[in-house]
């Protein structure tokens, strides 16, 4: 599943960097592993140290790690990636270990770790871990608690994880660059006791925003609002893989959130509890019942459920802008507009390109295939079992099926409903009903104090 990558074919376009060197070096630093692709990896089962059950990371990894004496050691390597945001898309991105975001690290309550970090960037870095309870001086700011890692350098990490949860890591040295190029991971610490917060199926992704023009490969990074890709774990819909759980599994999904704005997630179907934050478990006293969460910035959110509703159920945020590709602000709504084809053609003479559209709303794009440029993907797409789904960037589906093998993730396919139970058209037409006409007031208004700013309306 993973290799050692052609590390120059990936970074092309950015400067070639130091690589690794030095036989000592070598002996003391574990190896690095690798992942090529986007696609979503099975659970990486302990080999070794406290037993746990595994995260999957939607369209991500879990990182391996070596034992030496009694630290898990790991090796993060920060240099420049390419990553298929979705087929007929790809991003040259920052990541570690060949994908953006980096791959999850996993250990348990009470492990000690020591990550090693090698800096393949063509500018210096450091990682933070953000929510772990660590000495001052394993915090990674660069600059306050420790210098920058400079290009080709590598720097080891090393602490005790004193509290399960959902965590991540990033980077914090020249930040606003590195994050919009997608310097960051997950991080799951699981109970010292594999019973205790048990799932059967637990997924993890981040939250992540990029401003790529259409027909470029690189983001904006001084970008600060107008993002235009919405991603989970840096994929869009239809490229972002569905969740696949079996009927009456208990499921937990962490999400991270290293964007530049909230994400309302929203689960169709279902009713689940808030379960955890990036400051740990929540106690069931205070969990709320929700169908949305809000994961705010800088934050982590963990919710459960108990999957008892089969059926193909929409995952995605409830900002409608945040379900849609790279699309262009500049349109004009032209809602109501009658765009007579001797007008557009009038248009047309004047505006080569010009394509009358949206007098009757959007939905038609989904269908449309237009000419896009280069490295570009529709802004509304997709096609269900009845037609176009008119969706991209954080939007994915909850796959809920009977008898799926415990560690089955793949795509079932879509959901075969029971005949009877899908809403459909009706034939006749609707008995009359009475129509309220406008509320005309018998009485005429009373009459109104003058002088204390009272404007009168007629
Ligand atoms: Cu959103």
């Amino acid at each position: 599943m993973m290799s050692r990558r052609n590390f120059i074919g990936a970074a092309a376009g950015f400067a070639s960097v130091a690589a690794l060197s030095g036989r000592a070096q070598a002996a003391s630093i574990p190896e690095a592993h690798y992942a090529t692709s986007a696609e979503t990896q099975p659970p990486l089962l302990p080999s070794n140290g406290p037993e746990f059950h595994p995260v999957v990371t939607l369209n991500g990894w879990s990182l391996p790690w070596r034992m030496k004496e009694d630290v898990k050691e790991f090796h993060l390597v920060a240099e420049a990636v390419v990553r298929e945001f979705a087929p007929g898309m790809k991003v040259h991105l920052w990541g570690y270990n060949g994908q953006s975001p980096g791959p999850t690290i996993e250990a348990v309550e009470g492990d000690k770790v020591r990550i090693f970090v090698t800096n393949k960037l063509p500018e210096p870095t450091s990682v933070h871990w953000h929510g772990i309870l660590l000495p001052n001086g394993m915090d990674g700011v660069a600059g306050v608690t420790q210098p920058h890692i400079p290009s080709g350098k590598t720097f080891v990490y090393e602490f005790e994880l004193k509290t399960s949860g959902t965590f991540m890591y990033h980077t914090h040295s020249d930040e606003m660059v590195q994050m919009a190029m997608g310097l960051m991971g997950m991080i799951v610490v699981h109970p010292r006791d594999p019973e205790q917060h048990r799932v059967d199926r637990d997924f993890v992704f981040m939250l992540a925003t990029y401003d790529v023009d259409p027909g470029t490969y690189v983001p904006k990074v001084v970008e600060m609002t107008n993002f235009n890709m919405w991603t989970f774990n840096n994929r869009v819909f239809p490229g972002i893989d569905p969740l696949v759980v079996r009927l009456n599994d208990r499921v937990r999904v962490r999400m991270g959130n290293l964007s530049m704005t909230n994400h309302p997630i929203h689960l169709h179907g279902h009713h689940f509890y808030v379960t955890g934050t990036d400051g740990g478990w929540i106690p069931r006293s205070a969990q709320l019942p929700e169908a949305t969460v809000d994961v705010p910035v800088g934050t982590i959110r963990a919710f459960e459920l108990v999957a008892d509703n089969p059926g193909d159920w929409a995952l995605h945020c409830h900002k409608s802008h945040h379900t849609m590709n790279a699309m262009g602000h500049d349109l004009r709504t032209f809602i109501g507009a009658k765009q007579s084809p001797r007008v557009a053609k009038a248009i047309a003479k004047l505006v080569p390109d010009y394509m009358p559209m949206g007098s009757s709303g959007m939905g038609d794009m989904a269908s449309m295939h237009m000419p896009g440029p280069d490295n570009a993907l529709p802004m509304m797409t997709g096609t269900g079992q009845f037609g176009p789904i008119e969706m991209g960037g954080m939007f994915t589906l909850m796959k809920i099926r009977e008898g799926l093998a415990r560690n089955d993730y793949k795509d079932p396919g879509p959901y075969k409903f029971p005949e009877g139970t899908v809403a459909h058209d009706v034939e006749g037409r609707p008995a009359e009903a009475s129509r309220h006409e406008g509320m005309k007031s018998s009485k005429s208004p009373a009459p109104r104090p003058s002088g204390h700013g009272y404007h009168e309306h007629h």
